[in-house]
């Protein structure tokens, strides 16, 4: 079976490799439909092969569509996803419009397939923040083995994950230090070239950032586990691909290292990477344009009696977007429509 698939935000950064995932993947499609705003009405993207020009997101766009894939901000998705529901779409939004709404469901597939099911409900399907998918693609592993009580992650974010002008943003600024040049600041707070800024998106009353509570919010709802202790310190550093994350665990029982690296060699969705004495080691270098989760420098934590270390890289803009995404339509087309 072939299935009409619209990308609402194809001319993005995600919506982009929403495309390529789709290509690469080769998802089975009979339309594609491709939709961003005005600025980008006469434009042409490739796909296959084949140029399909950009159309305007409307209410109205979404009449035969089987899945609709929504990147264009969460605005946008909260303005247009209900109608591309109403239109009979499944849609897969990767803003966190709905992520914590109870009826809708938030889907890592390695990790909670089984949730997709609650489609049904709104017609919508969430896909968590980047740096929420691989923190538990890596860990899921362990929680199913021995549980894990507390998580406590500090993550180094690529620029990426903030869209196209920031990935301008951290070019411009590099040629400008090279050049001997004033930096221009504009979509960070301060210059993220050779810098590390300990806030991505904005701060709440509890002083944790937006990002930070994700990780912490979305944890809980995708294990089903509200009682897991997750604290998070999210920051930006001046790497154009790939999320690093240094996490450390409280596992329910005893387990030892080796044990955690034979679980993770043959898990899904994650390739072990753990030589470092031969310098093998997860690198945001080697995550890009990759599909898997990278893991490694996994070691026990001896100040605490059952703890874990891990390093954990993905490319930010794959599975923290668009390959989480399309991987929840693939379960779709395999298990529901
Ligand atoms: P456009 O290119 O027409 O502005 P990024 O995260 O890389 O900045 O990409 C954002 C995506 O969301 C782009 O595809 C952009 O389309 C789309 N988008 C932003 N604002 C709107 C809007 N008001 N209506 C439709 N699409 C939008
Ligand atoms: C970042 N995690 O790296 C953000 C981007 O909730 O989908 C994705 C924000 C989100 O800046």
């Amino acid at each position: 079976k072939e299935y009409a698939v619209a990308v609402a935000g194809a001319t993005g950064a995600v919506g982009g490799a929403m495309l390529d995932v789709l290509e690469r993947r080769n998802f089975p499609i009979k339309e594609l439909r491709l939709l961003a705003s005005e600025r980008s009405i006469g434009r042409k993207l490739t796909f296959r092969g084949e140029q399909i020009p950009v159309q305007l997101l409307t209410k109205d766009a979404f009449k035969g569509i089987d899945i609709a894939l929504f990147s264009a901000g969460g605005d946008r998705s909260l303005e247009f996803a209900p109608a591309a529901a109403a239109a009979g779409a499944i849609v897969v939004d990767n803003s966190s419009a709905f992520r914590m709404d109870p009826e809708i469901p938030l889907v890592v597939p390695e990790v909670n397939p089984h949730a997709i099911a609650q489609y049904t409900r709104r017609g919508i399907i969430a896909n968590p923040n980047c740096s929420t998918i691989q923190m538990l693609v890596a860990l899921k592993p362990i929680y199913d083995k021995v549980g894990i009580k507390r998580i406590v992650v500090s993550t180094y974010q690529a620029v990426s994950g903030t869209g196209t002008k920031a990935i301008l943003e951290l070019k411009n600024q590099i040629m400008a230090y090279a050049a001997d040049k004033p930096m221009e600041v504009k979509v960070y707070p301060h210059q993220i070239a050779f810098n590390c800024l300990p806030q991505i998106d904005s701060f709440l009353d509890n002083g944790y950032t937006k990002e930070e509570m994700k990780m912490v919010n979305e944890t809980r709802k995708i294990f089903e586990d509200p009682a897991i202790g997750v604290t998070a310190t999210t920051v930006r550093v001046p790497v154009f691909y790939g999320h690093s994350e240094s996490i450390n665990v409280e596992t329910g029982s005893k387990i030892s290292a080796e044990e955690v690296k034979r679980l993770l060699a043959t898990a899904p969705g994650v390739r072990l990477v753990d030589e470092p004495k031969q310098g093998l080691y997860p690198l945001a270098t080697d995550c890009a344009g990759n599909f898997e989760t990278l893991v490694g420098r996994i070691r026990e934590d001896d100040s605490i009696a059952n703890g874990i270390n891990l390093w954990v890289v993905a490319d930010n803009i794959l599975k923290g977007a668009a390959l989480n995404a399309v991987q929840i339509a693939e379960k779709l087309t395999a298990d529901y429509i």
